[in-house]
């Protein structure tokens, strides 16, 4: 990872045969918790493509991420998350995508030692401190989940 490197971070990749490309698929494969794998999810505020770095054991408040970035929030589709991100679904890492993004992030997240990333593909995943989550993407800390 070019874009980890760049950031000083040395991660390790994993690749599982299994598969990653859910929350639930990558903590049963990783072995960990489901709130420990991070969802880089990808939405339009306004038309403008935003990153909700959030815990897999959570979902995302639209009308919540509307008021914190203030705009009217939509889903991506599939070929909106490629082209904001450059990777596809499912494989989507929380940075180094194609165009800087602007990036919130779950503060449940920062409950953990560490977590579990996409990597780029929908089966691999990289492990990673809520900090080096934070600092990497350039994420606001923000609460924007439903509950
Ligand atoms: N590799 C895993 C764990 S790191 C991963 O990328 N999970 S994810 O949550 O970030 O990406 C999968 C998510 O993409 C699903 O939770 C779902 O919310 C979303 N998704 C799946 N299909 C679509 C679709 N057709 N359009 C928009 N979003 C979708």
């Amino acid at each position: 990872m070019a874009a980890a490197a760049d950031l000083g971070l040395s991660p390790d990749v994993l690749r599982f045969p299994e598969g990653t490309r859910t929350a639930e698929q990558a903590a049963a494969a990783v072995g960990c918790q489901l709130g420990q794998i991070v969802k880089s999810l990808v939405f339009l505020c306004d038309g403008r493509p935003v990153l909700a770095l959030t815990s897999g054991a959570n979902r995302v408040d639209t009308g919540r991420l509307g008021e914190l970035l203030g705009g009217t929030i939509t889903r991506a589709d599939a070929d909106g998350v490629r082209e904001a991100t450059g990777y596809a679904i499912g494989g989507t890492p929380p940075f180094g995508h194609a165009r800087p993004l602007r990036a919130v992030a779950d503060p449940a997240l920062l409950t953990y030692g560490t977590v579990w990333a996409a990597a780029g593909t929908p089966d691999t995943v990289f492990e990673l401190t809520p900090d080096e989550l934070v600092r990497a993407s350039g994420a606001e800390v923000a609460d924007f989940v439903a509950g």
